[in-house]
């Protein structure tokens, strides 16, 4: 069934919308009290995100609170490497850590993929859930790390600067860092075509770390496993298309071999120019994005400006294939009534573009 608002998936498809729909990564989380509250009833992260009713609860939290045109599944890229049995668990002011680092041949000879409807079954009840008090208000986004990004956390334990023990696998035994990208290309494509059968709309690969490898590397790490995830998606469901979305985080450099990766949308950090982007892509797929999460710090006219600077970037040739987004997830830390400034902002200005 259509949503009512059906803008977000109308834009990804790139066709006419009244408006520029916005979403922003990250939107359910802990700069919204009313997450902070939910998530101290919940006990902890996992907590939350393992019970359907709490992650419908804040899944919904950002829609209700700014109208925003899409929700995003409540859950975390990290509960496929946790079903695989590497024991996730977050340590307070440290972030994710993993009991069982993949670090060696055996521990990657015993890597598998996880059953959708065993291991990560929550998610799919979350997702079912969700999609029901949705009621249709604005289409649901399911998503997944992209296989690189997952193995990065799967052979660091946690999350890293440099992220030198993933970099040395890479250099030292590129062979084994390819049989584990193989299982999560695996894994990733089943889980994502799972959340599409439980009712998800349109799906997000988050290759939050595919930017920090050599260019060649990027090619031979990350989109390759990130193209065979999207050659393996379900491409419709209940007589409607459900769009792909790649975001890869300081991929600005690859947009043009990203776009050609079989996806429908390409995810743009803030580093990028929204002009140029679209010179690039042509009109291969639309474009996400991205505005610098922190210039929501700004002042309210400031904010309107940075929002303006990416609606104008991308211009009026042409339909739409414009989803308004923030560069990355939207911070700890931010302002929660410049959330409305900018909501407000994008689907004001953006009428004359449509
Ligand atoms: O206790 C808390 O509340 C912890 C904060 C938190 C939240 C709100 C974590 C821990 N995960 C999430 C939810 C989450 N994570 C969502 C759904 C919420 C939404 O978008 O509204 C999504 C899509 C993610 C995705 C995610 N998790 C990414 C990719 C996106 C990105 O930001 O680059 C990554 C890299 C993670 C790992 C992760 N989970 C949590 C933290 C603190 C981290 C980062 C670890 C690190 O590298 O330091």
């Amino acid at each position: 069934m259509k949503p009512i608002n059906d803008c977000f998936l109308r834009a990804l498809k790139r066709e006419k919308t009244d408006f520029t729909p916005v979403w922003l990564m990250r939107q359910a989380g802990r700069y919204l009290p009313e997450y902070c509250e939910t998530r101290a009833r919940a006990g902890s992260f996992m907590g939350l995100a393992m019970n359907p009713d709490y992650a419908t609860e804040v899944t919904l939290q950002p829609i209700d609170r700014y109208g925003l045109d899409a929700a995003i599944l409540f859950s975390d890229i990290l509960t496929v490497p946790d079903a695989m049995g590497l024991g996730l668990h977050f340590v307070a002011g440290e972030g994710p850590v993993f009991d069982h680092p993949v670090q060696s041949e055996e521990a990657v000879a015993k890597l598998y993929v996880p059953e959708s409807d065993k291991e990560l079954r929550y998610v799919m009840d979350a997702v079912t859930s969700i999609r029901k008090a949705l009621n249709n208000r604005v289409p649901l986004i399911g998503f997944s790390g992209s296989p690189f990004t997952l193995a990065c956390y799967m052979i660091e334990g946690r999350g890293s600067r440099d992220f030198r023990t993933v970099k040395t696998m890479m250099y030292q035994r590129p062979d084994l860092l390819e049989r584990v990208l193989d299982v999560n290309a695996k894994a990733v494509a089943t889980y994502l075509n799972a959340q599409i059968a439980a009712g998800a709309q349109a799906v997000q690969i988050f290759d939050t770390w595919g930017g920090m490898l050599a260019d060649g590397d990027f090619q031979r790490f990350s989109l390759r496993y990130t193209r065979q995830v999207l050659d393996s998606l379900v491409r419709e469901n209940e007589g409607e298309v459900v769009p792909s979305i790649v975001f890869t985080k300081g991929g600005g450099e690859w947009l043009s071999e990203i776009a050609a990766s079989g996806c429908n949308a390409v995810g743009l950090d803030w580093t990028v120019n929204m002009t140029r982007a679209r010179r690039v892509v042509e009109d291969k797929v639309a474009l996400q994005g991205n505005m610098d999460p922190l210039a929501l710090f700004g002042p309210e006219e400031t904010i309107r400006a940075e929002a303006r600077k990416v609606m104008d970037g991308f211009g009026m040739i042409g339909n739409g294939g414009h989803v308004f987004n923030l560069g990355h997830g939207i911070n700890q830390f931010t302002p929660i009534e410049n959330v409305q400034i900018l909501v407000d902002e994008v689907h004001e200005y953006s009428r004359r573009y449509h």
